[in-house]
């Protein structure tokens, strides 16, 4: 799905601002042609932290606002487009059904062409932000306590993170003409100095037309007429994109009808390959290692709402602290934060919205159906960024037997032998089959905890594996969880060659709070506990990732394990101010011990 722009074929409309909610606490409502005296919400953000007195509140909200079609689109085709809803959306506009998307933070559009006035349209979008067990990701499903976040949390989520809910990125109205290019996909490869982009495109079905390619950029200039859709532009002495050195180039295409452009759509686009070989994974046929973070897109009062000053922020704080990856956990992230990755360099393990994901409870079927629907629409959005080097199918998909769960050793938290679910393996299958099938230039991954019996680990290309040793388990003994720790990562690499990625490390740590000699939730601690996790890793060749868990604290459901519902493992503050641990990783993975130094 191509983000909308404007040029000279193509026009958008942001429909950000202060719109209505209507809370619908016992699902009363049927508000399709608009409501009175709703509350004001500032739109994108979470309702949760915005509107007082509101935060558990994950029912159905109703959502209104009135717009007039911007001058001159008329003629052409018009589409609204939703960057994301979290969770279930229903729409409308002046009355009539549009239709509904299922799931938080991928996007969807709707044809209004025939349906939009001149002024005075109402859009009408009813947002059920209700956690159960046919959702991805699940909530209230029951036997989890045994192994999700210390017992009962509430509100009842399968994963660590609030269930905020609204509409969190722009609602954008665009228009394309009535003969436009649908579709591109981009893949580049490197041949000696020389940059081969191929590009194929779709566009409306109807009459034929051709394509014309163009690259700019660097000092180059090729253009290619296409055929049947497709075409490839040779660069000789390409600048290739890296992290160190993020070179894009502008590809236009334009839809041409006897020569004479219809259509025209830019994107950048970085020339980089990106393979397994090996223990290793090559970036432009170079080994590169990730130094990075598991994120959360989380802040105060607007939730997950989109703040474009904050993805500057946490670029700042990444490019600071010398760290050159991210993952998307445990969502697609913004497509504003996927374009800066662009930009600045970063290598994205792009994450999709299946966590904390269960194979026995009811509502398997339904889980699996929306896994699928989510890697198709997470590869069709991103597929066209340098940035993203590894598609992520799920994070901790929780594929043992309950029977294995239980007999976890709570010491050393060793799962038993044999203990993988076929429901687990099969859809595992079948979810890397996709992602191959809709991508086949990109290594997959498969985040879990599950150790060295994590039988579906077999059907990916990189292992990434989370754990807390040091923390959870060998509590408080850091040198004996770093040990164990190295063990458990050496069965799993014999039992799964290849690369491997620590996806999750980190302690939770109260600013502030000091412990000598090391205690657990001090700022000594989680130095320490880092120290030595990072220098461990550093000592295994086939250890290509090491990403800390968290960049900064964010908000969770409330539990035991959660002092005021926040997750504090961040090594900057939910503000992004730095802690102590903050200053020594950014040693370690720079070498620099001050401002001044590099
Ligand atoms: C892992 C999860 C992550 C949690 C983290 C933790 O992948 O979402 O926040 O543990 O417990 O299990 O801090």
């Amino acid at each position: 799905m191509l983000y909308p722009q404007n040029n000279h074929t193509r026009q958008m409309h942001d429909l950000s601002g202060f719109w209505q909610i209507h809370f619908d606490e016992d699902n009363s409502g049927a508000f399709e042609s608009g409501f009175e005296g709703g509350e004001i919400i500032a739109v994108p953000a979470s309702w949760n932290d915005q509107i007082v007195g509101r935060r558990d509140y994950l029912g159905i909200a109703w959502h209104q606002t009135q717009f007039a079609l911007p001058w001159g689109w008329r003629g052409q085709r018009i589409f609204i487009r939703f960057n994301s809803v979290n969770y279930l959306a229903e729409v409308w506009l002046n009355g009539l059904r549009l239709g509904e998307h299922e799931g938080g933070h991928l996007p969807f559009a709707f044809e209004i062409t025939n349906h939009v006035r001149d002024q005075d349209n109402l859009l009408v979008v009813r947002v059920d932000g209700a956690l159960s067990v046919d959702r991805v990701p699940p909530g209230q499903i029951a036997g989890k306590e045994n192994i999700t976040f210390g017992g009962a949390n509430f509100p009842d989520t399968t994963f660590d993170f609030f269930p905020f809910c609204g509409i969190q990125r722009p609602v954008l109205l665009y228009c394309i003409p009535q003969q436009a290019i649908t579709d591109v996909t981009v893949v580049t490869e490197i041949e000696g100095a020389a940059g081969i982009v191929n590009v194929k495109t779709a566009h409306t079905p109807g009459e034929s037309l051709s394509t014309r390619f163009t690259i700019e950029g660097h000092g180059a200039f090729q253009t290619a007429e296409g055929v049947d859709g497709g075409g490839i532009l040779i660069i000789p002495n390409a600048a290739f994109w890296s992290p160190g050195s993020p070179r894009l180039y502008q590809l236009t295409v334009e839809l041409l009808r006897e020569g004479v452009p219809v259509d025209r759509y830019t994107l950048d686009i970085g020339i980089r390959t990106i393979k397994v070989d090996g223990d290793r994974l090559l970036l432009n046929g170079e080994p590169i290692k990730l130094l990075g973070f598991g994120r959360h897109e989380d802040f105060p009062v607007v939730g997950r709402g989109l703040l474009p000053a904050l993805i500057i922020k946490d670029y700042g704080l990444m490019y600071w602290i010398g760290a050159n990856s991210f993952r998307t956990a445990h969502y697609p992230y913004s497509e504003q934060m996927m374009q800066l990755a662009d930009q600045l360099g970063f290598l994205v393990i792009d994450e999709t919205p299946a966590v904390g994901l269960f194979f026995q409870e009811p509502g398997l079927a339904r889980r699996n159906e929306l896994c699928q629907q989510y890697i198709r629409e997470l590869i069709d959005r991103d597929k066209n960024h340098p940035c993203v080097i590894l598609w992520s199918l799920a994070n901790e998909p929780h594929t043992s037997t309950p029977e294995a769960r239980r007999a976890y050793d709570s010491r050393d938290f060793e799962v038993i032998a044999h203990s993988s679910q076929p429901a687990a393996v099969e859809a595992f299958r079948e979810l890397a089959a996709l992602a191959r099938a809709l991508d086949p230039t990109r290594p997959i991954t498969l985040v879990s905890w599950e150790g060295a019996v994590e039988e579906s680990w077999q059907f990916v290309d990189v292992i990434s594996f989370n754990r807390y040793r040091g923390w959870y388990q060998q509590s408080g003994r850091i040198d004996a969880g770093v040990q164990r720790l190295a063990q458990e990562i050496d069965a799993i690499h014999t039992r799964f060659p290849g690369p491997f990625i620590m996806s999750e490390f980190g302690a939770d740590t109260i600013p502030g709070h000091h412990a000598d000699p090391p205690e657990m939730f001090s700022e000594e601690y989680q130095t320490e506990f880092l120290s030595k996790t990072i220098a461990m890793l550093n000592s295994k060749p086939f250890v290509a990732g090491q990403h800390i868990w968290n960049l900064c604290d964010f908000k969770t459901s409330q539990g035991v394990i959660r002092m005021g519902a926040y997750n504090y493992k961040g090594i900057f503050t939910r503000d992004r101010r730095p802690k102590m641990a903050a200053y020594r990783v950014r040693q370690l993975w720079t070498g620099r011990e001050t401002e001044d130094e590099g």
